[in-house]
């Protein structure tokens, strides 16, 4: 029999909503939710490789625990309840040993993050964290210095714009479908697209103006932006006065910023700045800076960011047809979200999170996401005290936080080291447990609370039952709950049951989900009224261009531009970033993907390539301070020649992963675990390497 299933795709974090044909318990096609405005049933490559991912027999099919060394690839396969006892007879003893603070779960954020939260908090840990400081944290702690609202509340009318700008944003291969589909609509009808990045991508074909930036200065090109826009009075005044604090002070401020001073800095043409300036000035308010996630990642990232949502208040972009707008959620109509387990009443915890995050030492990332990669540094200098246990959901410390020889070096510091995943990926490899979960297709999933223009929920229907002996994730931790007994906070035995605890007040049912997908709130757009509407959530309810966060935590709202050092001869400024092709680190193995793409390669200028005396196709050796690889090379004049680049996720260690086994090089080997100690990202692109012909 032939049915269709609306479900939501999970090759990666966007999870755009799918409509899945399933005939029997074969799943026989994938394709975009019609229903869906945005969708209009297209996918991306990853999103039709779901089902090379369900039929792939080289993901974990059964729980698995490790009988050698670490990493020595021993396994015995066993059965789910021996598998739950070894993890909770572990997890009991180094509890009782360190308290339950010794243990930390690590995770991408997923629909089911609440259950993780729960299960930590009710073991008497605070030491939850996401990847979304790993990703992104500075972007996050700049939209809370200045709107309130972290990146996540906010969102782009691009569908409507008249001109947006992506600094490394390369969204056309670091795909979010609707968003690409909405853009290339408005690109279609006359918008205009400046691109900025040091690197000629596939999105900065589809510009109508690239600019070949000198890595890492997209703020002294901000700064001089801002510069011509007060000086020639192109920002959206009314806006201005009355939304923004601290306006005076930015102004003369960036007196000091001018295209020429900025053009020796960014490699930029000064005439290049103004007439970008002049046209924005033309085209606001419906005109978008893309906040980014992964463009110029530096120490000082913090203020990059804040400088692009500055360029968005100056426009009076906020809350405009084809601007920047923040997510509405069903309050706004009345509504009641879907409930999370979170809220019930849990034990308080009393210790200091792992990575300080909300103390002094460390103040402004977002404490509900905490910052990942200070995890190697806490184990090993067992500061602020011992870490015993991690559980990896979904994400791979070893491939994912830089210095991989570093975080190997912690992780063998640890008791027990449980993934929860579904491949054999390097952290599922280096374990001591693996507890496989069932993929997307085959499992049903928390409430997705969509807000937005239009608020919405979504739910994962389950497609297809279980290929393997695997099992959702909110069932594995509630089954570990159980033999540690609090289990109290779980009040579910299945997925269903879940959700409909979930949908409790809502005044909606699972069965509402059926026919689409999703429910609505509303069927109109929410704008709020930009003369008196808009709600900062800022201690003075206004843009905070003098940061009230910032300077009350001790951090100035405008540091003096500090320039970027060029890197010395010999030496190039590693840069990374992703393809269409693949997610992160979890695809590599797929086997339509690995076809496509099976390895990484390293872009390097084809001028200082000569000198090197380096071709297309040569193995070469790249170095840095924390580790070395060797990968082929790809001659281009499409890049800077003060950078290499890399696509991150390849050179995957783990063997039972055989397509992906050591094909390219990974990126985290190389790249120097440091951060913006103000916003909370990891400095991707401040390592600088060698490179020789190998
Ligand atoms: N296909 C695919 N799509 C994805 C993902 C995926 O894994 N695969 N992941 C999703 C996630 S989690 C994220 S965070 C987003 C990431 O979305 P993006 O941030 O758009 O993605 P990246 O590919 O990391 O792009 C980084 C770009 O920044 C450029 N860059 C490097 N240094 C500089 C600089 O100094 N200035 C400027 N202007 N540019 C610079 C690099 O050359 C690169 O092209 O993509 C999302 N979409
Ligand atoms: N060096 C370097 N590090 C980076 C980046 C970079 O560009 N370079 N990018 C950063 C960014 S932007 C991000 S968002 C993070 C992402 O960091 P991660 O979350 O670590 O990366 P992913 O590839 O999304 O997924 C990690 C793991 O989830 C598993 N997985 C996939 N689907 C499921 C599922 O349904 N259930 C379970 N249980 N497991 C699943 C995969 O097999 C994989 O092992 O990495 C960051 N780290
Ligand atoms: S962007 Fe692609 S992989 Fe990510 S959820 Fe959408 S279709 Fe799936
Ligand atoms: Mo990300």
């Amino acid at each position: 029999m032939r049915k269709e299933v609306y479900s939501l795709c999970f090759m990666c974090s966007v999870r755009c909503p799918i409509k899945v044909t399933v005939e029997g318990n074969e799943v026989k096609w994938i394709e975009g939710n019609p229903h869906v405005a945005g969708m209009e049933g297209s996918l991306c490559p990853r999103g039709m490789a779901g089902i090379g991912l369900l039929y792939d027999h080289e993901r974990v099919q059964s729980p698995m625990i490790r009988t050698g060394p670490r990493g020595s690839g021993q396994w015995k396969k066993v059965s789910w309840d021996e598998a739950l006892n070894f993890v909770a007879d572990k997890l009991k003893a180094i509890i009782q040993k360190y308290g339950g603070h010794s243990v930390v779960l690590g995770e991408r954020t997923q629909l089911s993050t609440h259950v993780s939260k729960t299960f930590l908090r009710a073991i008497g840990s605070p030491n939850h964290f996401t990847h979304d400081a790993i990703c992104k944290g500075s972007v996050n702690t700049a939209g809370r210095s200045l709107f309130g609202y972290t990146d996540a509340q906010m969102n782009f009318d691009y569908g409507n714009t008249k001109h947006i700008v992506m600094y490394g944003r390369n969204l056309f291969e670091a795909i979010e479908v609707k968003a690409v589909n909405s853009l290339m609509k408005a690109l279609e009808n006359g918008a205009k697209l400046t691109y900025i990045d040091p690197r000629v991508t596939i999105t900065a074909t589809k510009a109508s103006r690239y600019l070949m930036i000198r890595p890492g200065t997209d703020l002294a090109l901000n700064y001089a932006l801002m510069n011509v826009i007060l000086k020639e009075r192109l920002f959206d005044r009314e806006f201005i006065d009355r939304w923004a604090e601290g306006f005076s002070e930015l102004e003369s401020f960036v007196q000091q910023y001018t295209p020429e001073w900025a053009e020796k800095e960014t490699g930029i043409p000064a005439h290049e700045i103004v007439s970008l300036a002049r046209e924005l000035g033309q085209d606001k308010p419906s005109v978008i800076f893309h906040f980014g996630y992964r463009g110029a990642h530096h120490t000082n990232e913090i203020y990059f960011r804040r400088s692009i949502l500055i360029l968005n208040a100056l426009m009076g972009t906020i809350e405009a047809k084809g601007g920047l707008f923040i997510k509405k959620g069903p309050g706004e109509v009345g509504g009641k979200p879907a409930r999370k387990l979170t809220e019930q009443d849990l034990p308080k915890v009393e210790h200091v999170r792992f990575d300080k995050v909300g103390t002094k030492d460390f103040p402004l990332p977002d404490p509900n996401h905490g910052v990942g990669q200070i995890l190697p540094y806490a184990i090993l200098e067992e500061n602020p005290y011992p870490l015993k246990a991690l559980i990896a959901y979904r994400f791979d410390p070893l491939m994912s936080i830089p210095d991989t020889n570093q975080t190997k070096r912690a992780l063998d510091k640890l008791d027990l080291i449980v993934a929860i995943d579904i491949n054999y990926s390097d952290i599922a490899w280096y374990s001591d447990v693996i507890l496989p979960e069932s993929i997307y297709l085959e499992r049903m999933d928390s409430i997705q609370q969509a807000n937005g223009l239009k608020p919405q929920m979504f739910l994962r229907q389950q497609a297809v039952p279980p290929r393997y002996d695997t099992r959702p994730g909110p069932i594995i931790l509630k089954q570990i709950a159980e033999r540690l007994e609090v289990d109290k906070y779980f009040p579910y035995n299945t997925m269903e049951d879940l959700v409909r605890w979930q949908l409790e007040g809502t005044g909606f049912s699972i069965e509402d989900f059926k026919e689409k997908g999703f429910v609505a709130y509303t069927d109109k757009q929410i704008f709020w009224d930009r003369k008196d509407g808009i709600k900062f959530k800022t201690p003075s309810g206004k843009i905070e261009f003098v940061s009230s966060l910032l300077e009350n935590a001790g951090f100035e709202s405008f540091p003096a531009y500090e320039p970027v050092s060029a890197p010395k001869e010999g030496e190039f400024r590693l840069i990374v970033g992703r393809c269409a092709q693949h997610t992160h680190v979890s695809t590599q193995n797929n086997p339509y993907l690995n076809e496509i793409v099976p390895e990484n390669l390293l872009w390097i200028n084809d001028k200082e390539a000569e000198k090197l005396g380096i071709k297309t196709g040569d193995l070469v050796e790249v170095s840095s301070e924390v580790g070395s690889g060797i990968i082929k090379a790809y001659v281009t004049d499409m890049i800077h020649p003060e950078s290499v680049f890399m696509l991150h996720g390849f050179g995957h260690e783990s063997k039972l992963a055989t397509r992906s086994l050591r094909k390219g090089l990974n990126d985290s080997l190389l790249i120097k675990n440091i951060t913006d100690r103000i916003g909370g990202s990891p400095a991707f692109h401040d390592t600088f390497v060698k490179v020789k012909k190998s």
